[in-house]
């Protein structure tokens, strides 16, 4: 049906009326979307049928990533281009008189994700169908995804997402494959012939719903399964009050991430977590069990990979598993499980570190809180052996300690990698964070340097860039990114460093027209678009991104012989809705880009914009646009970052401190193509560590800091009632935990350089270039190639299926 345009209009006239039962005059753009992706996964489907039959008739070890988050964002453009249909299909609806365009816009964003974590996850799917790798993911069916934002009066305001209100054309429900997930009961312990055998009774049971998404690779066969889990009442439930059941079953499956600052939240969070797993391995196991007699061999044809800790769990489940069901001793339990369980951390925030009090755990999960706490005493014999005498050791390094399980201890006990996600963060953990544990289990340390799907980051989202970069050099870099190394050949070349910058600007174009109709402001596509992107967060340091851009202001204002290279500042994050800091700093950027936008004196030199509900579709527009890419956290607190790729990917250069990726990044552009300031994460971790920041010292010695703290409180923006106290006070009383004024000096001295090289257009763009030709690293094919090799040890099915 897509094999030829005439072909492809003649069955979706027919679709169109099997489906939506309209004619074509009176159909709407809905039916149209939901007809085209109708017969997408129609077209998808037998390969889909014959790669899973293909895994089992081959024993193919299968790999399942399970994770909380999947930042999916659309999938219709995505889709066409990864069957290589994109064309004829945007060919044959134009015949209809219909745009591709707009049926993209009738589809909503699968926001089942907070940030970074989740898009990898949805990165990570992409890979591995590309590359024909055996590996699927595992998540949750959120009925509503991360919150929408609205800003109303420069305050963040949130409002449940709604990405099922018109149902989701690519899932397939799979009622059929149901499992049972137990919460809450007792267990009981029975003597069987002197063996001991338990038995979780009087258990509320929520019934796991799988809809499948297949996950369709570029350019091959291969269509793997994204499995998200759906929680249902069962049948027949055994509770009394009914509407009760009813109640706490739904909400499992209703919302990512509720609030959990109370315990209702927390057991909330706590009973997602064992429903993807309990579900995931269950279902698992269960078609495991149709190929193979017994499970002694488990570990040897799956691997299940936990994306952080929130999916731990897997662990305990699979022992529940193999000793309850299986009936197998815990020594080949434990052997089984911990070769195949692997982990990835994401961070090394105490705060972000998952930690669950053993009053909530317990009572949810009474058979699993059995197992954690035997893997505890077990380990901290083990420790004990080890360490004969040293308490204190035995009490940081418990999995249960304090009445809190600690799941990140968990996690490194009970898997045979674990992972971080940058070089640098690999290090810290390993030297610091986790240090304890490196020295017990050095073998599983390893790194992987995160990275994205240039599919969707670059050839979907900059078709004009991904045009001039196949005539420049054919299109085998669309396989092998690293082939994006030849662009450097162009460095002299005047007339494709023009043609690079005429793409730019026609990028920025269109988003400076989109920001027009969504805000009113007018921003100039000649100005350096200096962008900051990504989750609302201390660390990520957006204040210090607004305090740079008061101090550019009041030099604008006081000094007229000042010059500068006309900017437009972009930021879009979402704070999260219980972050108090995190919604004053969106209410700062709002009251200061209102007071500039309104000042004529400076309006073709300064512009700020604050984009509303940043998501990977809008993500899509900007990169392409973007000329700075922010990436300015503190150094040794983002453990990567990944739009840090993305920006450079699309020729964006790089203002960053030397932390997570950015470091790769450094060394992959060179030192010349990249600007570089402030703290080293060393320096950083030493004031950690011996003191010796006194940020009042940095407000009295420097009148430019003192001028844009004072700023925030004196009326200077508008008179706010004491707003932006807490953030002064962030700064003065509690000492500036993110050495945002230690770094201010370096940064202004950065964002000059900046100006500076953006003055020289043709310097510019070779340096610009010079980024877009060294991504081809930070494509996530590399990183999941890395993961199959080393961590999974699985390889590509091609050739080998069907
Ligand atoms: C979560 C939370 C939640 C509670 C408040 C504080 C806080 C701080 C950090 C986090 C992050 C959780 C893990 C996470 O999302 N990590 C991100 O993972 C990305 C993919 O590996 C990586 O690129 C980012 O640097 C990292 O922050």
């Amino acid at each position: 049906m897509f094999s030829n345009k005439e072909m492809f209009t003649e069955t979706f006239l027919q679709r169109l009326e099997m489906t939506c039962g309209k004619s074509f005059q009176e159909s709407t753009k809905r039916d149209h979307y939901h007809t085209l992706g109708i017969m997408i996964r129609e077209y998808v489907s037998s390969n889909w049928i014959k790669t899973n039959e293909s895994y089992r008739a081959e024993k193919e070890k299968q790999v399942y990533y399970l994770s909380i988050e999947f930042l999916l964002g659309k999938l219709l453009r995505h889709n066409l281009l990864n069957l290589g249909i994109d064309d004829v299909v945007e060919e044959g609806l134009k015949e209809l008189g219909i745009e591709l365009s707009d049926l993209e816009e009738m589809e909503a964003d699968a926001a089942l994700g907070n940030g970074g974590l989740g898009r990898l996850a949805a990165c990570f799917m992409d890979s591995l169908a590309t590359l024909d790798l055996p590996g699927h993911g595992c998540g949750i069916r959120y009925k509503h995804g991360l919150f929408e934002q609205k800003i109303v009066d420069g305050y963040q305001v949130e409002l449940p997402e709604q990405w099922l209100r018109h149902g989701h054309v690519w899932e397939v429900r799979k009622a059929d494959l149901a499992v049972d997930v137990p919460f809450w009961g007792r267990v009981e312990a029975i003597n069987n012939n002197g063996k001991l055998e338990f038995r979780h009774l009087e258990a509320e049971t929520v019934m796991a719903v799988p809809y499948d998404l297949p996950v369709v690779g570029y350019q091959t066969d291969t269509v793997n399964t994204l499995r998200l889990w759906s929680a249902e009442t069962t049948p027949y439930p055994i509770n009394r009050d009914i509407m009760k059941y009813k109640r706490d079953t739904e909400l499992i499956s209703e919302f990512l991430y509720p609030d959990d600052t109370h315990d209702e939240g927390k057991i909330l969070r706590l009973k997602q977590q064992y429903f993807l797993v309990s579900a995931s391995i269950r279902s698992i196991v269960r078609s495991y069990r149709k190929q193979h007699a017994s499970l002694i061999d488990f570990h040897k044809y799956v691997g299940l990979h936990i994306n952080d800790t929130h999916p731990v769990l897997a662990i305990p489940e699979l022992m529940r598993v193999l000793i309850d069901e299986e009936g197998m001793s815990w020594e080949d339990a434990w052997h089984i499980t911990t070769n195949t369980i692997s982990y990835t951390n994401h961070t090394t925030l105490a705060e972000a570190l998952e930690k669950w009090p053993v009053r909530i755990f317990q009572p949810l999960l009474p058979r699993i809180f059995m197992i954690v706490n035997e893997i505890n005493e077990r380990f901290c014999q083990d420790l004990w052996t080890q360490y004969p005498g040293d308490w204190r050791k035995i009490e940081d390094m418990a999995i249960i300690a304090h009445d809190q399980v600690k799941m990140a201890h968990l996690a490194i006990v009970g898997s045979y990698s674990v992972n971080g996600v940058a070089a640098i963060h690999t290090e810290i953990l390993k030297q610091r964070e986790m240090n304890q544990f490196y020295q017990v289990f050095p073998e599983k340390f390893n790194n992987k340097t995160n990275g994205i799907t240039h599919r969707r980051w670059l050839i979907k989202s900059n078709p004009k860039l991904t045009s001039l970069i196949n005539e420049g050099i054919g299109t085998k870099w669309v396989n092998h990114p690293e082939h994006l190394k030849e662009l450097q050949f162009f460095q002299q070349d005047s007339a494709f460093l023009e043609q690079l910058y005429e793409i730019k600007q026609d990028n920025k174009k269109s988003l400076a027209e989109k920001i027009k109709a969504k805000t009113g402001i007018v921003v100039d596509p000649l100005s350096i678009f200096d962008v900051q992107v990504k989750r609302l967060h201390a660390y990520k340091r957006q204040l210090l991104n607004v305090l740079h851009i008061m101090y550019l202001y009041n030099r604008l204002k006081e000094d007229s012989s000042f010059q500068m290279y006309p900017r437009t500042f972009l930021f879009g994050a979402k704070a999260s809705p219980g972050y108090y800091y995190a919604k004053k700093i969106i209410k700062l950027i709002n009251t200061i880009a209102e007071k500039i936008n309104n000042d004529k004196t400076v309006s073709d030199k300064l512009k700020v914009v604050f984009l509303e509900n940043y998501r990977v579709s809008l993500a899509e527009e900007i990169f392409p646009a973007s000329d700075v890419s922010e990436q300015i956290s503190t150094a040794s607190k983002e453990a990567s970052g990944t739009g840090n790729m993305k920006f450079m990917m699309n020729g964006a250069l790089t203002l960053g401190t030397l932390d997570g990726a950015n470091i790769e990044i450094k060394e992959h552009v060179g030192d010349d193509n990249i600007f570089i300031f402030g703290l080293t994460a060393e320096e950083v971790m030493n004031y950690y560590q011996y003191g010796g920041y006194t940020s009042v010292d940095y407000y009295h010695h420097d009148k430019r800091i003192r001028q844009v703290v004072d700023q925030l409180t004196n009326g200077y923006f508008g008179d706010l009632d004491n707003e932006f106290e807490p953030i002064h006070d962030s700064l003065l009383m509690e000492n500036d935990q993110y050495f945002v004024l230690r770094d201010f000096s370096s940064y202004i001295e950065a964002q000059r350089e900046v100006g500076k090289a953006y003055a020289d257009q043709n310097r510019w763009l070779k340096m610009s270039l010079a980024n877009i030709a060294n991504s081809g690293f930070f494509s996530s094919d590399r990183t999941i190639q890395q993961y199959a090799d080393d961590i999974w040890n699985i390889s590509s099915v091609k050739g080998k299926v069907r």
